[in-house]
């Protein structure tokens, strides 16, 4: 993903059908080409004759969208925050995980959660008790301490850094689960991609940033 604008629809990193069955080759198609796309197109369209904006990164433009002129700043919001969160959606999806994470993530789901059973139950809930559209999320604040967040419509839990987010709009899984928002939720956890979350976790705390919230 681009640092600034013009901003680029990302490829799907692995092939449509390579999630089957637990996410089809016609769910991906949509959210991917269609949903994700519009995010993308519509950012970018709202940025194009506001040059004294695009230069700002797509995360300074997700926290920092209060700063912004009343025409654009709702879009920049909802858009802004639908491409970051489809970025990390897709890439921390894999067709073949690991089931667990490893290195220092492992140690702080012990620590926070106890298990890995739990830190699904506690996101599960959060996915399930989001009112309407919006995302769950497993994130670290600036000390590497995970906590579970959810976040309607698609705004975006930054600054605090986020490792796993399930999208929870009807959009990510009507066609193939129609109401059955639990069971979408369970064959997505089979899918989350633990090596690669953790080797971001572990970079997360080798950068150590400055907290935003002492
Ligand atoms: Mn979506």
């Amino acid at each position: 993903m681009e640092t600034h604008y013009p901003f680029t629809l990302p490829p799907l990193p692995f092939a449509y059908d390579a999630l089957a069955p637990e996410l089809d080759e016609k769910t991906m198609h949509f959210h991917h080409d269609k949903h994700f796309a519009a995010y993308v197109d519509n950012l970018n369209k709202l940025l194009s004759d506001r040059p004294e904006y695009q230069g700002w990164s797509l995360e300074k433009l997700c926290q920092d969208w209060p700063e912004l002129p009343e025409d654009i700043r709702q879009g920049v919001r909802n858009n802004a925050g639908g491409v970051y969160n489809h970025d990390l959606y897709f890439k921390t999806l894999a067709p073949t995980p690991a089931t667990a994470p490893d290195g220092e993530l492992e140690g702080a789901v012990i620590r926070e959660f106890g298990d890995l059973t739990k830190l699904k139950a506690a996101m599960k809930a959060a996915a399930l008790g989001q009112f309407g559209s919006g995302w769950a999320w497993l994130v670290s604040d600036c000390d590497g301490k995970l906590s579970i967040q959810k976040t309607p419509n698609q705004d975006t839990p930054l600054p605090l850094c986020p490792l796993l987010c399930c999208d929870v709009w009807e959009h990510a899984y009507y066609l193939q689960y129609q109401n059955r928002r639990a069971d979408y939720f369970d064959a997505w956890w089979l899918l989350v991609d633990w090596p690669q979350l953790s080797r971001t976790y572990g970079d997360f705390l080798a950068r150590r940033p400055r907290c935003p919230h002492p």
